[in-house]
C-alpha cells in the first residue's frame, strides 16, 4: 500500500511566501498618493497556490466613492484580465477598505488598486510574487485515513465488478453456478490489474507533479549565490556567481534593472553588525558579477542580493556570506574597477546604536547630525512598525534631504539571526523594477491600434509617479511603511542623502508577538 499512500500524499504549503526583495517577510506595503488620494495599502500574501491575497486600503483625507482591486498575471494580457473586485468599507471604519483576490498561478502578479470619487480617479500597480516557500509533509493521521479510504475503494471496486460479472445476467432467485463463479473471478482479476496499473500511473503522475512543485519552492533566499573576495591592486573585488545550481552555469539570467542597476547588494558584517554597504555589482559575463569593495573593516559579511528576473518578473533575494580580507596598502597601483557612484557604506564601530523602546531613539552621525526614530508604541508583529525618522543638522535644524537613487530613503531590516531581511523605501517594500515592468506592460497593452490611449484607461488622469515619491524640497522626515513579520531583535539601516553625501543611520529594536 506504500504506492497508494505515496499517490495520495498531499502537498500543503502553509508557510509564508517568499518573492519580494526580502527573506521571510512576505506581506507587501505601499504608502503614497493614488491619484488625489493618499493611501496606505497592505497586501497579506496567501499561504498556498492558488490562494487568496487579502488587501486593505486605508485612505487619508477626502474619501473616494469606490475602491477597486484586480490582479494581473505577468504573462497575461490586460485584455484578458478579470473584472475588478469592489473593495468593501470595513464596518465601524470610515476610511478602511478591504477585499480578497485569488492568485491562481505561481509567478509574478501586479495587484491594481484603483480609487475613484469626486476628486477624480487614480490607480497604482503593486507587484507581488506568488511563490510557495515550503513543502510540508502530510500529517500522519490524514495519511492513515486516506490509505484506509483508498483500500475500501480498491476492494469495493473489485467486488462490484466481480459481482456484476457473476450475477448481473442471473434470473431473480437463480443459483450461482460454476461458470458464473469463474466469470466473477476472471472479472475480479482483470479489474485488479487495471486498478493496479491505474495506481502505478497515478503515482508516476504525482511524483512528476511533486518534482515540478519542488522546482518552484523558494525555501528562504533564492537563487543560489557564490561569493568570494580577491585583492587586485589597491582594491578588494567581490565576485558573485548567481544561480549556478538553479540555472546552470551556461545560462545567463536576464534581469530587470532597478534604478539602472541589475543587482542591489547589501553587505552586513556578521556578529558585531558594525559594517554595512549598499553596492551595485556589474555583470562580467554569464552570471558573474563583480563589485569593488569600499573601506569596510575585514571580517565575515552577510551577502544579501536583491534582483528581479526578466520573463517571470519574480523578484527575490539571494544570500550567502563572504570573508573580506584586510587590504594591504599599495597606494601606487591604479584602480582596477571604478565603484558605482551610488555605492554607499557605513562603518560605525564604537558609535552606539540606539534602541527604540517606546521613547525616541537618536543616532548621531560622525559629522554631528542626528537622526531621530520618533517614539512609537511598543512594536508588535504584523502591526505598523512606526518607522518614522527625522534628520537634523548638528545645530538641531531639520535638513533638506536629496533623493538617493530616485527615493527619499533606502532602508534595510535584518533580524538578528538573519532569518528576516527586507529592503524598504518610503513607497513600500516591493520591487521597483517589477513595478516599472508592470507600468510599462499596461501602458503598452492599453494602447489602441493607432497608438492612442484607450479612453477607458485614460492615463492622463493616472498617477504616473511609478511609485517614486515626487521629490519635494525641504523634506527632512522619512516614513517607511512596514510591519515586522515575526518577533525578535532587529537592526535597521536607514539611508538618505544630504547634498551629495549618502548617510546611514542605524537602530535596534525588539519586536514582540
Ligand atoms: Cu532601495
Amino acid at each position: 500500500m506504500n504506492g497508494l499512500k505515496l499517490m495520495l500524499v498531499l502537498v500543503i504549503a502553509v508557510l509564508p511566501w517568499l518573492g519580494q526583495a526580502h527573506v521571510g517577510s512576505p506581506d507587501v506595503f505601499h504608502d503614497g498618493e493614488v491619484g488625489p488620494y493618499p493611501v496606505r495599502i497592505t497586501i497579506r500574501m496567501p499561504t498556498v497556490v492558488p490562494g487568496r491575497a487579502e488587501i486593505s486600503v486605508r485612505v487619508q483625507g477626502t474619501q473616494p466613492e469606490k475602491v477597486f482591486f484586480s490582479p494581473l498575471f505577468a504573462r497575461t494580457s490586460i485584455t484578458n484580465a478579470p473584472p475588478p473586485d469592489l473593495g468593501v468599507l470595513i464596518e465601524g471604519e470610515t476610511n478602511l477598505y478591504s477585499g480578497e483576490l485569488w492568485l491562481m498561478s505561481v509567478g509574478a502578479y501586479t495587484i491594481e488598486i484603483k480609487l475613484s470619487g469626486l476628486l477624480g480617479t487614480g490607480k497604482v500597480q503593486i507587484p507581488v510574487s506568488s511563490v510557495p516557500l515550503s513543502q510540508l509533509p502530510m500529517p500522519r493521521f490524514l495519511g492513515i485515513i486516506l490509505v484506509g479510504l483508498g483500500v475500501i475503494l480498491f476492494f469495493g471496486g473489485v467486488a462490484i465488478v466481480a459481482a456484476a460479472a457473476r450475477e448481473s445476467v442471473l434470473a431473480p432467485g437463480g443459483v450461482i453456478g460454476k461458470i458464473e463463479r469463474r466469470k466473477g473471478r476472471l472479472a475480479a482479476g482483470i479489474t485488479t490489474v487495471i486498478l493496479l496499473l491505474g495506481l502505478l500511473g497515478g503515482r508516476r503522475w504525482w511524483n512528476a507533479d511533486e518534482a515540478k512543485f519542488r522546482t518552484q519552492l523558494r525555501g528562504g533566499a533564492w537563487p543560489d549565490l557564490k561569493a568570494a573576495v580577491r585583492v587586485e591592486g589597491t582594491q578588494r573585488i567581490l565576485r558573485l556567481t548567481l544561480g549556478e545550481v538553479a540555472f546552470g552555469s551556461a545560462y545567463s539570467v536576464p534581469l530587470i534593472p532597478d534604478h539602472g542597476k541589475l543587482l542591489h547588494l547589501f553587505l552586513i558584517r556578521e556578529g558585531t553588525q558594525d559594517g554595512f554597504a549598499h553596492l551595485h555589482p556589474v555583470r562580467k559575463g554569464g552570471n558573474i558579477f563583480d563589485v569593488a569593495l569600499p573601506a569596510l573593516p575585514p571580517g565575515r559579511y552577510k551577502v544579501l542580493c536583491d534582483l528581479t528576473m526578466e520573463g517571470s518578473v519574480l523578484s527575490s533575494t539571494a544570500t550567502n556570506s563572504v570573508e573580506v580580507p584586510t587590504l594591504a596598502t599599495q597606494a601606487t597601483l591604479a584602480e582596477v574597477m571604478k565603484p558605482d557612484p551610488d555605492d554607499s557604506w557605513a562603518v560605525y564601530a564604537g558609535i552606539p546604536v540606539p534602541k527604540n523602546s517606546g521613547v525616541a531613539a537618536v543616532y548621531r552621525l560622525l559629522d554631528g547630525s542626528q537622526v531621530e526614530w520618533k517614539a512609537t508604541a511598543p512594536i508588535r508583529v504584523r502591526q505598523d512598525a512606526g518607522l518614522n525618522f527625522e534628520v537634523r543638522n548638528p545645530s538641531g535644524q531639520p535638513v533638506d534631504l536629496s533623493p538617493y537613487m530616485g527615493m527619499l530613503s533606502h532602508a534595510a531590516i535584518l533580524r538578528s539571526d538573519g532569518g528576516v531581511f527586507s529592503h524598504l523605501h518610503p513607497t513600500g517594500n516591493y520591487s521597483m523594477a517589477a513595478q516599472a515592468f508592470f507600468d510599462k506592460k499596461l501602458e503598452r497593452e492599453t494602447r489602441t491600434v493607432d497608438g492612442a490611449v484607450a479612453p477607458m484607461v485614460d492615463h492622463s488622469k493616472m498617477d504616473h509617479s511609478g511609485g517614486h515619491a515626487k521629490h519635494k524640497s525641504g523634506v527632512s522626515s522619512i516614513s517607511l511603511p512596514y510591519e515586522f513579520p515575526t518577533a525578535g531583535d532587529y537592526r535597521i539601516w536607514v539611508q538618505f542623502k544630504v547634498g551629495d553625501q549618502v548617510q546611514t543611520a542605524v537602530f535596534d529594536t525588539t519586536v514582540a508577538d
